[in-house]
C-alpha cells in the first residue's frame, strides 16, 4: 500500500520490482497517485478511502497475502483504511515506511495526522522505518548524535508497539542505520556511499518485507537488506537530476 511515483524511482512501481526481484508476486493498493519526474514531487492527488479500501478488497478475495508494506499515505483520510487492513492481518509481517514529506520539500502527511496514524497503527506492525527526520518529526526532538538515535527510536517503538528501524544515512560522519526491537539496540554498518538516490527509503522497507515473509528473524531481515542496499545504489543510474535504481 504506497503512493504510485510515475518515474518508477519511489512508490509502489519501486516496490513491486523489489518483490519481484526477490521472488515474491506483488499485489500493490495505491493510495495517491503523483506527478513527478527526477527532478521533484509537482503535484498529487489522494484517491478515495473507499476506493482504496476496495482494491484492497477485491484482492484478498482472490490472493493469499504473507505480508505488507505500507508507504505513502497522501491524506489523513486513508489512516481508518490502513487501520482496517492491518487488523484483518495481524499474523503477518507489516513493515511501515512513514513517509511523511518527499526530498523536494512536499508535505505527505500534516504533522498533526502523524500522531493519529501512530495510533491507528499502534500494536498492529512488525516494523516501523522512519529516516532521521521523520523520527524528529514522530519523537518530537532533535536527532543529531548515537544517543538521540537511541532515544528516538525507543521512544517511537513505545508508540507504535513495534521495532524500529532509525535510518540514520544522513547524519553527518556516521554512516550506520539503527534497529531497536524493544529489548536492544542493533546497529547496521553501512558502506559509506557518496551517493544519493532516490527510494532508498522504499527499497529498504519492501526488501525487510520479502525476507520477513520468507521467515528471517527480524534482525536478520534488517541486516540482510542493509547489505544488500550498497550494492543496488552502486548500480543506480543517474537521470537528469537524481541517482534512481535501475535493476
Ligand atoms: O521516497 C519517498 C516517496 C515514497 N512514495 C512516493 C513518493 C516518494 C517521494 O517522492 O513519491 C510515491
Amino acid at each position: 500500500m504506497a503512493g504510485f511515483d510515475p518515474s518508477s524511482g519511489a512508490g509502489i512501481s519501486l516496490d513491486l520490482k523489489v518483490f519481484s526481484h526477490f521472488g515474491h508476486y506483488g499485489l500493490a493498493v495505491i493510495t495517491s497517485v503523483t506527478v513527478q519526474n527526477s527532478r521533484k514531487v509537482y503535484d498529487y492527488l489522494t484517491l478515495p478511502a473507499g476506493l482504496v479500501r476496495e482494491e484492497y478488497r477485491k484482492l484478498k478475495l482472490d490472493f493469499r497475502i504473507d505480508g505488507i508494506k505500507i508507504g505513502m499515505l497522501g491524506h489523513p483520510k486513508i489512516i481508518p483504511v490502513i487501520e482496517e487492513i492491518i487488523s484483518e492481518n495481524r499474523r503477518r509481517p507489516v513493515v511501515v515506511d512513514p513517509v511523511l514529506r518527499s526530498s523536494s520539500g512536499h508535505c505527505f502527511l500534516p504533522g498533526k495526522d502523524v500522531r493519529r496514524y501512530l495510533r491507528a497503527i499502534k500494536g498492529k506492525i512488525t516494523l516501523i522505518t522512519p529516516n532521521i527526520d521523520e523520527a524528529g518529526l514522530i519523537a518530537g526532538q532533535n536527532i543529531t548524535n548515537l544517543k538521540e538515535m537511541e532515544e528516538a527510536a525507543r521512544k517511537i517503538s513505545k508508540l507504535t508497539e513495534s521495532a524500529c528501524l532509525l535510518k540514520g544515512g544522513h547524519l553527518r560522519d556516521e554512516a550506520y542505520d539503527l534497529l531497536y526491537d524493544g529489548y536492544r539496540f542493533t546497529p547496521l554498518r553501512k558502506k559509506k556511499l557518496s551517493l544519493e538516490v532516490h527510494g532508498t527509503g522504499c527499497f529498504l522497507s519492501s526488501t525487510i518485507l520479502c525476507f520477513l515473509a520468507e521467515g528471517l528473524l527480524l534482525t536478520e531481515a534488517c541486516q540482510k537488506a542493509s547489505k544488500l542496499i550498497s550494492r543496488f545504489m552502486n548500480s543506480s543510474v543517474l537521470i537528469s537530476q537524481r541517482r534512481l535504481f535501475d535493476f
